[in-house]
């Protein structure tokens, strides 16, 4: 029976020595969880590097795009909130494969229960640089212009970036750094405040990426959970209508 709901973040394809082994895991987790797959929801940063031209996409990843494709035309629902790596995937997934994109954390009502999911990223009031960045890459008219950069060119240049992004944020200084400092967790706070002041249903569950250290807290009477990674762990959570349990993908 396909009920379930399972969530991956962070596999950051593309980048490191074993991108293909973590390619290739992530296809073995599809196959495993397909039969009680209803939906799979990616949380970001599937890809460390991503620009959809208007008639050409960049090479690699084929396997795990034709599993998805395939279990989406099997019926699985598949949703992908971008990550600041995979920002520029534009229409892709949504046109070839049907995946629903989000582009910003988002409220979904599934089986019953209230889901906050977003990627993460940006939630640090007090990052202007990155907000700053985020604002640049974001824009429609830079976009276009790193459109008409020959890849030759613009693929080496991003790739860079994306390896510096990368190297600012290590996984090891990417521990949870406290219910009272981690932006995501105060974001969701403050989402949740807001559902509590406005008397209707709150959130039952936070689900979120980008940081790449698994967490499961309280928060009120809800959980926020941080989906980890899939680069030095397998990690993804499942919900199976009930309750959502985090966990990794060979435990
Ligand atoms: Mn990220």
């Amino acid at each position: 029976m396909r009920q379930k709901t399972f969530f991956v973040t962070d596999a950051h394809l593309g980048s490191g020595a074993d991108s293909r082994q973590r390619e290739a895991d992530l296809v073995r987790w599809l196959e495993t969880i397909e039969p009680e797959a209803k939906r799979v929801v990616m949380l970001g940063d599937i890809f460390d590097f991503w620009f959809t031209y208007k008639n050409a996409v960049p090479r690699g990843f084929v396997r795990l795009l034709g599993k998805m494709a395939q279990m989406a035309d099997s019926g699985v629902e598949f949703h992908f909130f971008i990550g600041n790596h995979d920002m520029w995937l534009f229409d892709y997934l949504e046109k070839e494969i049907g995946v629903t994109m989000h582009n910003e954390p988002e409220t979904m009502e599934l089986e019953g229960k209230r889901f906050l999911i977003g990627h993460g990223d940006g939630m640090d009031a007090k990052d202007h640089k990155y907000n700053f960045i985020k604002r640049v890459f974001r824009c429609r008219f830079n976009q276009w212009l790193f459109a008409g950069v020959h890849p030759n060119i613009g693929f080496p240049i991003a790739n860079s970036w994306s390896g510096s992004s990368r190297k600012k944020h290590s996984s090891n200084d990417y521990g949870y750094c406290g219910d009272d400092k981690e932006g995501i967790y105060l974001y969701c706070k403050k989402m949740q405040q807001q559902k509590l002041d406005a008397g209707v249903q709150p959130y039952d569950y936070f689900l979120f990426g980008h940081r790449h250290t698994p967490v499961v807290r309280p928060l009120g009477a809800a959980t926020y959970i941080n989906v980890g990674n899939w680069i030095d762990h397998r990690d993804y959570a499942v919900f199976d209508g009930e309750e959502v349990m985090l966990t990794s993908f060979g435990k």
